[in-house]
């Protein structure tokens, strides 16, 4: 689905500190439902299966993933242990998250 054009304004956006700023802006306005400035395991756990809905990797409704896997992924990005995703540590993962975007695996 993600033709030339898409990973284009992908690959720009990757490279625009203020875009993605933005992006990390909106989404703690969505998903950081405490209003405390970052994202706790639970937050984080939503954002992820709202991604993977998103990139229609697959379906919501029949997503089952394990906790440890959210576990391993918060940890990844829970740069410095706190026990939250911080918008420092949310610009990183959304960097990552549009970078496998950009990955066709046709291509592989
Ligand atoms: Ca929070």
């Amino acid at each position: 689905m993600s033709g030339e054009k898409e990973k284009e304004a992908i690959k720009s956006l990757l490279d625009n500190e203020d875009a993605i700023k933005c992006i990390v802006a909106n989404i703690m306005q969505e998903f950081d439902k405490d209003k405390n400035g970052s994202l706790d395991k639970d937050e984080t756990k939503q954002l992820i299966k709202h991604f993977l809905s998103q990139s229609e990797l697959c379906d919501e409704a029949d997503l089952q993933i394990p906790d440890e896997l959210y576990n391993n992924i918060f940890q990844a990005y829970d740069a410095d242990g706190s026990g939250s995703i911080d918008q420092d540590e949310l610009g990183g993962f959304i960097k990552q998250l549009l970078g496998e975007l950009l990955r066709d695996p046709e291509d592989a």
